[in-house]
């Protein structure tokens, strides 16, 4: 039903007779793969899908922060510890370049954060689902930031000149993030039997809100045929959730670990796997604010954000003195 509203919302692609020149000659530049740069004229529309977009990716990499570096204290070993906090502070630098990006859009990183908090930006579904256990860092390193470049790796040539090139720092970071979640994962399926039911409890539970990353199926996609006609997506979301099966489900047998689905079938005819699709309607709920931790989540970014204030409230003084001073003595 969700699914349905959103999608009468979504506004259709202009035919080229529709465009007016000015239109028309930005689609060829797209066409031509020409990147958009921040000074460019850009229809109304592109700009606004890049926000939201960009925006909510910014936004994904800071929450995504919470339910890993809940794990930083816990992590079993030095090593461990140490690879877990420069993961999460990557995790920050990617959304500063994300915020970073859209703000040559026009839009500030205070206003994206404040739309975030008062809930009229989305971050991505996967974070508001606990990390209960190590095992889950595993498997959050290997699904989640697997599913991540999945998506962002065809991001590298998206269309706008500032997101594309923030996306090539992002995506090798993400390739590390993703071999120490396999690394974590391999430790504990040859570990003990105990610890190989871990793991296998955090793939039963961290599958099904992985698919879900890629966004709803292609026919309740509200926004892609138009971000694909303008580069600011490269694949649908099905093309990549197909993807990630088919190369995270070999990953998962080298580990000796069951993907939970039994419809699970390698297909020869598409050469890639039949698998089942996610709960949709418990991703639509999530979307509204109701999965496991979107509660949680927000009342941390809302307290990092209030504490933080008057770190903010200083350096706009210290740059409003600066300014006075400059001013007196020119
Ligand atoms: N979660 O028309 P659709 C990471 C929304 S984290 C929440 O297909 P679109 C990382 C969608 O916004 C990964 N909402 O949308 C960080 C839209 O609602 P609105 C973050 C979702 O935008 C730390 C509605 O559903 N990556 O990297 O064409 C540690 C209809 O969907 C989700 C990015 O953000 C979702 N999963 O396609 C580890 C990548 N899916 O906005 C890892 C950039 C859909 O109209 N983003 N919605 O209210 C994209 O590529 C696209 O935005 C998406 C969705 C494929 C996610």
């Amino acid at each position: 039903m969700y699914a349905q509203m959103v999608k009468s919302t979504g506004e259709g692609v202009k035919t080229r007779d529709e465009m007016s020149p000015e239109e028309a000659a930005f689609q060829d530049r797209i066409d031509q793969d020409i990147k958009i740069e921040p000074k460019d004229w850009m229809p109304a529309g592109y700009r606004k899908t890049l926000i939201r977009q960009i925006g909510q990716h910014a936004h994904s990499e800071i929450v995504g922060q919470l339910p890993e570096g809940n794990w930083i204290t816990r992590a079993p070993t030095l090593e461990r510890k140490a690879i877990l906090l420069a993961k999460v502070q990557d995790e920050a630098g990617h959304g500063l370049y994300l915020y970073a990006a859209a703000e040559t859009l026009g839009v500030s990183r205070d206003e994206l954060t404040e739309q975030l908090l008062d809930g009229r930006m989305k971050y991505s579904s996967i974070f508001n689902y606990p990390t209960l256990n190590w095992a889950d860092m595993g498997a959050v390193g290997w699904l989640v930031d697997g599913a991540a470049i999945m998506n962002q790796v065809p991001l590298q040539r998206t269309s706008y000149g500032p997101y594309s090139r923030a996306m090539i720092r992002i995506c090798k970071e993400e390739s590390f993030h993703q071999r120490q979640g396999y690394d974590i994962m391999m430790k504990m399926a040859q570990g003990t039997a105990a610890q190989k039911a871990m793991a296998q409890d955090a793939l039963n539970r961290l599958w099904y809100p992985s698919l879900m990353m890629f966004g709803p199926s292609d026919a309740d996609s509200v926004h892609s045929a138009q971000s694909m006609s303008w580069k600011i997506k490269m694949d649908s979301n099905d093309e990549l959730r197909q993807k990630f099966v088919d190369q995270t489900v070999p990953q998962a047998e080298y580990l000796g670990l069951t993907v939970p689905d039994e419809n699970l079938k390698w297909n020869e005819e598409k050469g890639g796997y039949d698998f089942s699709q996610p709960d949709w309607e418990e991703f639509f709920d999530v979307l509204r604010g109701n999965g496991p931790c979107n509660v949680d989540r927000m009342e941390k970014r809302n307290k990092a954000w209030d504490e933080g204030a008057w770190v903010r409230d200083g350096l706009m003084a210290h740059a409003a003195k600066r300014a006075a001073l400059k001013t007196a003595a020119e």
